[in-house]
């Protein structure tokens, strides 16, 4: 069978699964996730979003799937509010350019949030610089509507995209995240370098968070934490994994 045909089915056949990546704090305390998507298929094991996310673009297929994950990273909140621990993760997900794109995004989202009562304010969707240059009034509105519920926006892949800095100023963006590309160079050139600490105080300056992506060394934790940014993600702090298999304590240390 086609893959898209296969992918139809997984939904029906509830083969997809969320892993979730924790993002930390300066002193290594897990403060939320980032949903990340996975196919747990029959015949060929656990598949990466890279194999079937782009291909789910492609035939639109996109735009169930991703209700499906912000259904899923949605109970998943409500479940982790009922821990004391827990109770205050963020969690970030991904959004394709075709899903935000679709007319019943934003009832899409409404809808997810309210079935769940899950609290928007710990809902983070992540964009992409490229899919927010076309009909920019249009995504600002979607943005501010959720916005006004409580839903926050990061800037997904910061710096590898085409937004000039007007275009950010316009969005109502709550969060850089650095793409992890500059991080793994950070250290090796000068040049990786200087983009990071531009990222940062670009950050600073627009009163924007800050995350850095692909942490793997403890030494560009330090040098990252030394430009002033103060939220990581990566494999120092550890991979994706279901949410059984997290050690999601609030407030604990790596
Ligand atoms: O988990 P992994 O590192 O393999 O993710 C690879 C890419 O797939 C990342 O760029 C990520 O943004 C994307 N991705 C992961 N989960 C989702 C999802 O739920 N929806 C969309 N649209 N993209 C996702
Ligand atoms: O594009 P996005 O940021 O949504 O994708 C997250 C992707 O980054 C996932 O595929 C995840 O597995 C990968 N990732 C997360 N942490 C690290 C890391 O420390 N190093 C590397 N090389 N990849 C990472
Ligand atoms: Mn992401
Ligand atoms: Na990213």
């Amino acid at each position: 069978a086609s893959l898209e045909a296969d992918l139809r089915h997984a939904l029906q056949r509830d083969e997809l699964r969320l892993y979730y990546q924790p993002v930390v704090d300066a002193a290594g305390r897990v403060t939320g996730v980032e949903a990340l998507l996975r196919w747990q298929h029959p015949q060929r094991g656990l598949i990466g979003p890279g194999e079937f996310v782009p291909q789910a673009e492609k035939s639109g297929l996109i735009v169930e799937l991703g209700q499906w994950v912000l259904e899923a990273a949605c109970r998943q909140l409500v479940r982790w509010s009922e821990d004391a621990d827990s109770a205050r993760l963020t969690m970030a997900v991904n959004v394709s350019a075709r899903q935000f794109r679709h007319a019943a995004f934003v009832d899409g989202v409404l809808a997810v949030l309210d079935r769940s009562g899950a609290d928007p304010r710990l809902l983070k969707l992540e964009l992409t610089e490229s899919m927010l240059v076309a009909e920019i009034d249009e995504v600002i509105a979607k943005m501010t509507t959720l916005k006004a519920h409580g839903v926050g926006f990061s800037l997904d892949d910061f710096g590898t995209g085409y937004s000039s800095l007007s275009y950010l100023k316009l969005l109502p963006i709550d969060q850089l995240k650095i793409d992890r590309s500059f991080v793994h160079d950070m250290l090796l050139t000068r040049h990786a370098s200087s983009i990071v600490r531009s990222i940062i105080t670009l950050a600073s300056s627009m009163d924007l968070d800050v995350v850095a992506e692909g942490v793997e060394t403890r030494e560009q934790w330090s040098a990252l934490e030394a430009f002033g940014c103060h939220a990581f993600q990566g494999y120092l702090f550890g991979r994706a994994a279901p949410a059984a298999e997290l050690a999601l304590e609030h407030g604990k240390a790596v």
